[in-house]
């Protein structure tokens, strides 16, 4: 059994929805119970500005699944909730649902279609607020304590979502 975390974005046909449903989605995943999900936060896009503002949060998991067989299910999440994935994925679009493993217990993993932890941890306010918020004691695999990263990343605008 191993403690993930999930980071769950939206800013595409109603981004409260679409993250209610995801989580609705994980706490039903096989082998897997939902421990804990933190507040709903509105960023400002990063990457493509022309976009709308989206909806993040995080979510804590207890699971048995291997994490490609946990990556296929959130593939299989964000499909059912209507992601097109372009051929590049990386220039950042407005998205319906991103479901992004963050990290997977204390493992360290990078393949092609998996880099745990995630790269955004250290760098995006998105993720480490939401964090910090669930667990403020987090050590990440490297070691480095969650109260010292967040020191290094602006809120950026970061706010709760209202709606
Ligand atoms: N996800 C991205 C690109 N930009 N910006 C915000 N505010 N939130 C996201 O989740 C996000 C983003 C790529 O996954
Ligand atoms: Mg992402
Ligand atoms: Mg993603």
């Amino acid at each position: 059994m191993e403690r993930v975390w999930i980071g769950i974005g939206s800013n595409m046909l109603d981004p409260k929805k679409q993250v209610d449903q995801s989580i609705w989605c994980l706490s039903a995943l096989p082998m897997t119970k939902l421990i804990a999900f933190s507040s709903y936060y509105r960023s400002r896009p990063l990457g493509k500005k022309n976009q709308p503002d989206f909806l993040n949060a995080i979510v804590i998991l207890d699971t048995d699944l291997s994490p490609q067989v946990l990556l296929n299910y959130l593939q299989y999440i964000e499909k059912k909730q209507g992601r097109i994935r372009l051929r590049d994925d990386c220039v950042w679009q407005s998205r319906t649902l991103d479901l992004d493993i963050l990290l997977f217990g204390k493992h360290i993993i990078c393949i092609p279609e998996l880099i745990i932890p995630h790269h955004g941890i250290f760098n995006r306010e998105f993720v480490i607020y939401p964090l910090i918020e669930l667990n403020d004691r987090l050590v990440f695999p490297n070691g480095k304590i969650i109260t010292d990263i967040v020191r290094t990343v602006p809120r950026n605008g970061l706010d709760l979502w209202k709606s």
